[in-house]
């Protein structure tokens, strides 16, 4: 037997235990052992039954993510054929029990299914999440699981990828029992009882698969669902094919149908990318000059200064994570506002399902309103979200100062300002760091970390840490302006008013993004963000604009006439009682009016032009940012924008996206836009040089 699986028996029930920490993956060894431990099990007269259990903290979480990259890059030989060794397990004559911790997912859920019979605590997690690696389940999961849950339920799972919990999992039939307590125990005495009974294979189990006429409605309904939940990826269509497959196809067939879809998924630029992300959303946790083991700073209270758009939002969040976090704001009536906002937020939470009233309640206790700092001698860490204005952050920063305990972290929310300038309201820089969260707090993944000068590496560690405990992807970034999201989004939302300022249509420029792949067109996007935030930007940083370089007036203009977007119902939409958008002519006229008196020629502009502009400008912004050391990595970016501004995540980011058309494309796409446009343009260094050097951005190392 090898390390990665072992054989023991016990008293004629046989125990096969994986171990390939930290998941049990099906890396290369673990189905060969499994393998030569079902012969051996096969052989063995002594033995009746067999139980197949994880070892560690989970069952198997799937095949090894690490060897798609090797296969499809033809290094490697691809290995073992999973699905031969599942067939060999339903074959056993001694029945099987798969016993389940952790998670079952992907190929763990296909190995589980394989097995007679399958017993699993409650707090474990099935699950076929290959589609958000962009891929369908490669080892008959889309044949079994039908054959277990029915049909319905594994279009479901095999679609959107997301888990069931072990007692959902029970009644669509997938296990056979809860076992509370030891979960080896449990299922070894299971074993014991149904060592004599049959063994029922799978694959074998046709009386869920439905007729035609029950079917064609379910799969209609999961196509049309897939097409708007998850716009453009390929794989939950593919997934939905291959268990319509399964309805219609004997098991073999199916299988063969199901490998054909599995491979051309997986040799995809759209799988390459969401497993790109996949790995990046775990790299970005892991900062190169700060250890796993930095002391952490304990954060048992916190608090939370303005209750306004993110104030609320950010209590909630603390709150969720089970946070005692105190609340101030300047007069009773903000204060009396911004509760009523958390409370609203709350209760449309609980009619989408996503908390119960108990776990609301439970939660509203923990958010306590103050119109003082009197009790926030207690918080270990105090988040800053009052105005966006530098004066203004230094006076509550010097506040808290003086009322705040030694070692408490003091972060700012601000989304532009620089954040050792405000670290220099204190004697303490050391415990000042930026947290900025985007908007809606309660809502939005990710949550940009920014280093000041000063900042320990035990205030970023915890502060890292923290992002995981409230739900967040923390992602740490530089001190610059904008930090890295916002910089960069500076130059795409400049160039997609440069283009309605040439010609293009708001509709235009919108829906190219959208098609892209964009969750929101960037015209939209402000319009709910509200232009006058950037407008007050803009304003606030003029002065350190370079003088002859081209401004987007556009935005500025539909300000300075009072449409600031949903907020003033009108923008560069008009908006009906319900924030619906309607396209509004009167801007295109108000555009093609400033734009004559501007000088500026209208054409016609092409959809590629639209997308080449918007997104290569994020990415020649995203390069300076990354040669400039403000971000870690490339994929630091790319996390930044799948979690912070819609970007596309079967596009990997606007890095990866680049790498994946191909840097020297994209320089010279960029160089035509810098003779054509002028500076703005002009190629970022990096970029040049990764081009003469024929690498990627991927292959950028700030060391
Ligand atoms: N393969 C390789 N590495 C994996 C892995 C996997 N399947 N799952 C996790 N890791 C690494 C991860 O990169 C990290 O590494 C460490 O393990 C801990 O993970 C045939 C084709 C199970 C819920 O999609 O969802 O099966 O950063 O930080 O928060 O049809 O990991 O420490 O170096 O996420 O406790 C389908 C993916 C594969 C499940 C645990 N399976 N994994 O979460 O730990 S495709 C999946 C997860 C497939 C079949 C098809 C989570 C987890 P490092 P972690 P965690
Ligand atoms: P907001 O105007 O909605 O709320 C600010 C709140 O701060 C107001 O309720 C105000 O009464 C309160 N306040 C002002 N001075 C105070 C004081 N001394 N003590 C206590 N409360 C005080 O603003 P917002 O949109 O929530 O923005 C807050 C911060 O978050 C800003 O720095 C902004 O740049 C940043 N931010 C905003 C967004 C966004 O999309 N709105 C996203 C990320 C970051």
């Amino acid at each position: 037997m090898s390390d990665l699986v072992q054989l023991t028996k016990n008293n004629g029930i046989a125990v096969v235990t994986i171990n390939n920490p930290p998941v049990n993956a099906l890396s290369p060894g673990v189905p060969e052992g499994i393998a030569v431990a079902i012969e051996q099990i096969d052989k063995d007269d002594s033995v009746r039954a067999a139980v197949l259990i994880g070892g560690g903290k989970t069952f198997v979480a799937g095949a090894d993510i690490k060897e798609f990259g090797k296969l499809t890059s033809g290094k490697s030989g691809g290995g073992f054929e999973l699905p031969a060794l599942l067939l060999k397990i339903e074959d056993c004559r001694k029945p099987i029990v798969m016993a389940i911790h952790g998670s079952a997912f992907g190929g763990g859920l296909e190995l589980a299914m394989s097995g007679h019979y399958r017993v699993a605590v409650p707090a474990a997690q099935l699950g076929q999440p290959e589609v958000k690696l962009g891929i369908i389940p490669g080892a008959a999961g889309t044949q079994r699981l039908p054959r277990l849950a029915g049909v319905a339920k594994a279009v479901e799972m095999c679609a959107d990828g997301n888990p069931i919990k072990a007692v959902d999992a029970l009644s669509a039939g997938i296990i056979d029992h809860l076992l509370e307590g030891d979960l080896l125990t449990g299922a070894v005495a299971f074993a014991r009882e149904i060592a004599d009974k049959a063994v029922r294979k799978t694959r074998d189990r046709n009386d869920k698969l439905g007729s035609p006429e029950q079917n064609t409605p379910i799969f209609a309904a999961a196509r049309e669902n897939a097409r708007k939940k998850q716009r453009g990826m390929l794989a939950p269509l593919a997934a939905i094919d291959a268990v319509e497959a399964a309805t219609k196809l004997p098991f073999e067939e199916g299988c063969k149908l199901e490998r054909k879809l599995f491979m051309d998924c997986l040799f995809s630029d759209q799988s390459k990318a969401l497993i790109h992300v996949f790995f990046g959303e775990r790299e970005v946790a892991k900062i190169p000059d700060i250890p796993k083991e930095t002391p952490l700073i304990p954060i048992s209270t916190a608090a939370v200064v303005g209750a306004g758009t993110m104030g609320g939002g950010i209590a909630m969040v603390l709150a969720n994570a089970g946070i005692p976090v105190l609340l101030k704001e300047t007069d009773q009536a903000a204060l009396d506002k911004g509760l009523a906002n958390i409370q609203k937020n709350y209760a449309a939470s609980v009619k989408r399902g996503r908390f119960t009233q108990a776990f609301v309640d439970e939660r509203l206790k923990l958010i306590q309103p103050t119109l003082s700092y009197d009790s926030f001698a207690n918080a270990d860490l105090v988040i800053e979200a009052v105005f966006e204005g530098m004066a203004l952050k230094k006076e509550v920063f010097a506040e808290l100062d003086r009322v705040c305990k030694p070692g408490a972290i003091l972060a700012s929310n601000t989304s532009t300002l620089n954040i050792d300038e405000i670290a220099a309201a204190t004697p303490r820089p050391q415990s000042v760091i930026g947290t900025h969260f985007f908007s809606p707090a309660n809502v939005m993944r990710l949550l940009e970390i920014v280093r000041g000068k000063a900042t320990s590496k035990e205030v970023i560690a915890t502060c890292m840490q923290l992002s995981k405990k409230i739900g967040k992807i923390g992602v740490l970034v530089g001190n610059c302006r904008g930090f890295v999201g916002n910089r960069m989004f500076h130059p795409y939302v400049r160039e997609s008013i440069f283009l309605l300022e040439e010609g293009a249509s708001v509709e235009a420029v919108d829906s190219a993004m959208y098609d892209f792949g964009m969750a929101m067109g960037p015209l939209a996007v402000g319009d709910l963000a509200g232009l006058d935030v950037g407008w007050r930007i803009r304003k606030e940083y003029r002065h350190l604009e370079k003088p002859g370089i081209r401004q987007a007036f556009a935005g500025d203009k539909l300000c300075e006439i009072g449409r600031y977007g949903q907020k003033t119902g009108a923008g560069w939409y008009k908006y009906d009682e319900n924030r619906r958008a309607i396209p509004d002519p009167g801007v295109a006229q108000l555009v093609a009016k400033w734009s004559a008196e501007a000088g500026i020629p209208q054409r016609e502009i092409s959809k590629q032009e639209i997308v080449d502009r918007c997104v290569y400008a994020l990415v020649n912004e995203g390069a300076r940012a990354l040669e400039e050391g403000y971000a870690l990595r490339a994929v630091d970016i790319d996390i930044i924008y799948l979690n912070g501004y819609g970007f596309p995540s079967y596009r990997g980011g606007p890095m990866w996206y680049a790498d994946t058309v191909g840097l020297k494309n994209v320089y010279a796409r960029i160089q035509e836009f810098h003779k054509k446009h002028g500076e703005l343009w002009e190629p970022a260094p990096l970029l040049k040089r990764l081009v003469e050097e024929n690498k990627k951005f991927t292959d950028f190392n700030q060391q």
